[in-house]
């Protein structure tokens, strides 16, 4: 069955296409370790220019691009700022206590956004006994809020205050992308709002690994220092590099296709009696709902949609996930619709 399920547990989980396949085959290779890669250098370039950043840096995964870019901005007790679902608090396995030994003081936020109000209470006062607040973390997309975008001037406020009380803001760029094509923002505007930015090739684009952070040059010499401690240091990574630029050239319009799909299928989904989804949440490419007044539990409905080939993900108490992608298409998204509508009778 697993050829033909529909997967919608992720948009990590497509496959190289052909075309990709032989851009990798060809790559340029030389040892990054010694800055030796050409692919891996013209990667770095392409993004550090997206973003509109001095400097950019290849990373294994999105993962260890937040968790570097954390580690460079902090020191061992101080506390970073993030939205108390972000994925920096939830699914990075602890990596800033880790990896930092910093604490993440989780503020609530509504779709995943972060207010100036919320920053500026969760802020320490500069008293010796209490931890520094040196960096703001900021989702965007946010994952876990079901894809929603920050909006752009939300976004210069929070860094224009941070700024002002010299904090460092990260940006979380995993479906920046998506995000940029959702509301006609170049990444390099969101980009300015944030010190370190880090995106993913892995996700709505289709490289098959890989990410990338960027910031000035000086943060990211002292990124590359801890990613080889973080053992992130590759050598002929350019075959991989060589997807990333593919997909950056290839794949970013089309994610408007991923958003469209789960458009409609947030739209199925609403109607199907159990299920709760806020519309406002579906923004991109990721829809979260409820089943709470289903009385069906997640993992029931998860199982019993796996016998019938639909393949989503459990999320946070009673939540489950879909999240579109190129290896889906709009036929097997409302085939789908049809087979959560038929387990939830
Ligand atoms: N997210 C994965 C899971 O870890 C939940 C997914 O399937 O969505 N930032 C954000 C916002 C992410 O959504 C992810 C991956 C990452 C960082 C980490 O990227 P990887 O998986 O490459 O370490």
């Amino acid at each position: 069955m697993a050829d033909q399920a529909i997967d919608l547990r992720s948009d990590t989980v497509t496959k190289p296409s052909q075309a990709m396949r032989q851009v990798m085959a060809a790559a340029d290779v030389g040892d990054d370790v010694f800055g030796e890669d050409p692919t891996v250098n013209r990667l770095q370039e392409k993004v550090a220019g997206l973003l509109g950043k001095e400097a950019a840096l290849y990373v294994p995964s999105g993962t260890m691009g937040n968790q570097v870019c954390i580690k460079v901005h902090t020191e061992p007790g101080d506390e970073v700022i993030a939205e108390s679902g972000s994925h920096v608090f939830n699914y990075e396995t602890g990596g800033a206590a880790f990896l930092s030994s910093v604490q993440v003081h989780t503020i609530e936020g509504r779709l995943g956004r972060l207010s100036v109000q919320d920053i500026r209470r969760a802020v320490r006062p500069p008293i010796y006994y209490m931890p520094r607040s040196s960096l703001i973390c900021v989702e965007n997309t946010h994952n876990r809020a079901g894809g929603t975008v920050y909006p752009l001037s939300l976004l210069k406020e929070i860094s224009a205050f941070a700024h002002e009380a010299k904090i460092s803001v990260h940006l979380d760029g995993a479906r920046l992308w998506n995000a940029s094509v959702a509301a006609g923002v170049s990444p390099a505007a969101y980009a300015a709002c944030a010190d370190s930015v880090s995106v993913c090739l892995s996700k709505g684009l289709g490289a098959p690994v890989g990410s990338v952070i960027a910031g000035t040059r000086g943060f990211i010499e002292e990124a590359r220092h801890y990613r080889k401690i973080f053992g992130g240091g590759m050598r002929q990574a350019g075959v991989l590099a060589a997807a990333g630029i593919y997909a950056l050239d290839h794949n970013i319009e089309r994610l408007q296709e991923d958003h469209a799909k789960a458009a409609f299928l947030a739209g199925e989904l609403a109607s199907v009696p159990g299920l709760e989804i806020d519309p406002e949440s579906v923004q991109t490419n990721i829809i979260v709902f409820t089943v709470e007044k289903s009385g069906k539990s997640p993992e029931e409905i998860l199982m019993k949609l796996r016998e019938r080939g639909v393949l989503l993900t459990p999320g946070n108490y009673l939540v489950l996930r879909a999240v579109t992608h190129m290896d889906v298409s709009m036929d097997q998204v409302k085939r789908a619709a049809v087979v959560v509508r038929e387990v939830m009778q």
